[in-house]
C-alpha cells in the first residue's frame, strides 16, 4: 500500500492522541531507517531511545527467534530459566540488590511509586495514608493517572482527573528546594538525571550530588528514572555515574530490550524491594521468557560492541559539530553523551517542526518538543562520518 492510503486509513480508524510526522516507515537497520516507498532515513530519535543498539539488531533478533520457538509466557505463577539469569547479569551490571521486571516504563515508575510508599510505612515509620512524594517541575514520568497527576504539563492532565494524592513539586535542579520540601511525611524524590521530554534539561553541575547527600541526611529515598537517560544514552551506562552517585531506587526500560519487546525494570537495594510480599505485586507479562532472553541479549550487545563508550566519543563530537552552527535563531545546543537538543529563539517561525519537516526531506528524522526544542537522539552505533553527513544536512536546514 502507498504511503497515502495508510496514512487515511490510520487518520480514519486511529485516535489521534499523536501527531506524527508524515512519514510511514516500513524498515530499520541500524541507524537507518526506509519508509514505503524506499526513501532512506538516519533515525536521530531511535524510538525515544528504546533502539540504542540500532534497528533489528542481528543478535538480538536472533534471539528473539529462538526463544519464541521455545518458550514466550508462563506467568510468575511458575518459574522460567531466563528470569534468574536476566536478575543475575542485570544486578551485576548495575550493581543492585534485587530487581523487579515490568513491561512499560510507566508500570515500573507505578511499581517504585508503590514500593516506596510501602517503605515509608513499614521502615520510615510514616503514619498510614501520608506518605509524600517529591518530583520536578516539568518532569515526564509515563501517562497513567498516578504519573500524569503530579505533571506539571498542562496538557498532559487537563480533564483527566481527580488525581492521586501524596506528591509536591519543586523546580528541577534546585538541590535547595528539594530541602526545604521534604518533611517528616516524605519517603521518596523521584528524578530524571536529564529531563528528556521537558528537552534535554540538563542540571548543574553537582546537582545530583548534592541531592543524593540531602535524601541520605533526611532518610528519603533517592529514586532515578533513568528509562530515557539509562543504557548508554547520555555516554554512561546510567547517567548518575556521571555524578558518581548510587540511586536507591532506579528505573530502567526502552533500550533494555533494543526496542524488539516492552521491558521494564525496577532496580533497587535490599531494603526496599526486600519489603515485597507474594501477592502485593505483579503483571501478566512480566519478567517472562522472552522479555528476558531479549532483554539479556540487548545488555550483552550493549556493552560488548562498546555502544556506551561509542556514546560518549561520537556524543561530543557531535554537540561541538552542532555548536558550531551559527545561525540567530539558535538560542541553545546542549546535550550529555547522544542525547542532544537544539533550542529556538521564541517565536521563531515554523518553530523546531518546520525544520523536522525540512530535515526529513533531506533524509534525518527527529522530533521537536515544546514547540522550540529539536532532540537528536540516534542510536548509539553512530560513527563520526554518518555524524558529519547528518551534520552537513542540519547545517542546510538552518541555512
Ligand atoms: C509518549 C515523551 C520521551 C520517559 C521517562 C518514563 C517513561 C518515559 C523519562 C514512560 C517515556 C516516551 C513516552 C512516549 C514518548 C516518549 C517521551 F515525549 F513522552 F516524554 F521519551 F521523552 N520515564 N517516554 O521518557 O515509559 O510507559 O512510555 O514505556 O508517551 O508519547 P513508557
Amino acid at each position: 500500500m502507498k504511503a497515502t492510503e495508510l496514512i487515511n486509513l490510520e487518520d480514519r480508524f486511529g485516535a489521534k492522541n499523536y501527531k506524527p510526522l508524515d512519514v510511514v516507515l516500513s524498515k530499520g537497520k541500524g541507524i537507518w531507517v526506509w519508509d514505503v516507498e524506499g526513501n532512506k532515513y538516519m533515525d536521530c530519535l531511535s524510538a525515544y531511545s528504546a533502539v540504542n543498539q540500532g534497528h533489528c539488531h542481528p543478535k538480538i533478533q536472533q534471539v528473539m527467534v529462538e526463544q519464541s520457538q521455545k518458550l514466550t509466557l508462563t506467568s510468575r505463577a511458575f518459574r522460567n530459566d531466563q528470569l534468574a539469569l536476566f536478575y543475575e547479569e542485570l544486578c551485576e551490571l548495575t550493581e543492585s540488590h534485587k530487581v523487579l521486571p515490568m513491561n512499560s516504563g510507566a508500570e515500573a515508575v507505578e511499581t517504585v511509586i508503590k514500593c516506596a510508599r510501602k517503605w515509608g510505612y513499614e521502615s520510615k515509620g510514616v503514619a498510614d495514608g501520608q506518605a509524600q512524594i517529591i518530583v520536578c517541575n516539568d518532569n515526564f514520568h509515563g501517562r497513567t493517572l498516578s504519573i500524569i497527576g503530579f505533571s506539571t504539563d498542562e496538557n498532559a492532565r487537563q480533564n483527566f482527573g481527580p488525581f492521586t494524592p501524596g506528591f509536591k513539586t519543586i523546580p528541577f535542579g534546585d538541590a535547595d528546594a528539594l530541602e526545604q520540601a521534604i518533611n517528616p511525611n516524605t519517603v521518596a524524590f523521584l528524578v530524571e538525571p536529564i529531563q528528556g521530554e521537558a528537552g534535554v534539561i540538563i542540571p548543574p553541575k553537582g546537582y545530583l550530588k548534592k541531592v543524593r547527600q540531602i535524601c541520605t541526611d533526611k532518610n528519603v529515598l533517592l529514586i532515578l528514572d533513568e528509562i530515557q537517560t539509562g543504557l548508554g544514552r547520555t555516554g554512561k551506562l546510567l547517567a548518575e555515574e556521571h555524578e558518581g552517585i548510587q540511586a536507591d531506587l532506579t528505573l530502567i526500560g526502552k533500550a533494555l530490550s533494543g526496542g524488539f519487546y516492552p521491558v521494564s525494570a525496577v532496580l533497587s537495594n535490599e531494603a526496599v524491594l526486600g519489603l515485597l510480599q507474594p501477592g502485593q505485586h505483579g503483571s501478566t507479562f512480566g519478567g517472562n521468557p522472552l522479555a528476558c532472553a531479549v532483554a539479556r541479549q540487548a545488555l550483552k550487545v550493549l556493552v560488548e560492541e562498546n555502544m556506551i563508550e561509542n556514546a560518549e566519543k561520537t556524543g561530543a563530537y557531535f554537540l561541538a559539530e552542532l555548536k558550531k552552527i551559527k545561525n540567530d535563531t539558535i538560542k541553545d545546543v546542549r546535550g550529555l553523551g547522544l542525547m542532544i537538543a537544539i533550542e529556538l529563539k521564541k517565536g521563531t517561525p515554523g518553530g523546531a517542526r518546520a525544520i523536522c519537516k525540512s530535515l526529513m526531506k533531506m533524509g534525518i528524522l527527529c522530533k521537536e518538543t515544546h514547540t522550540d526544542i529539536i532532540r537528536f537522539a540516534p542510536p548509539l552505533v553512530i560513527q563520526k562520518q554518518e555524524i558529519d553527513w547528518a551534520v552537513e544536512k542540519i547545517r542546510a536546514a538552518f541555512a
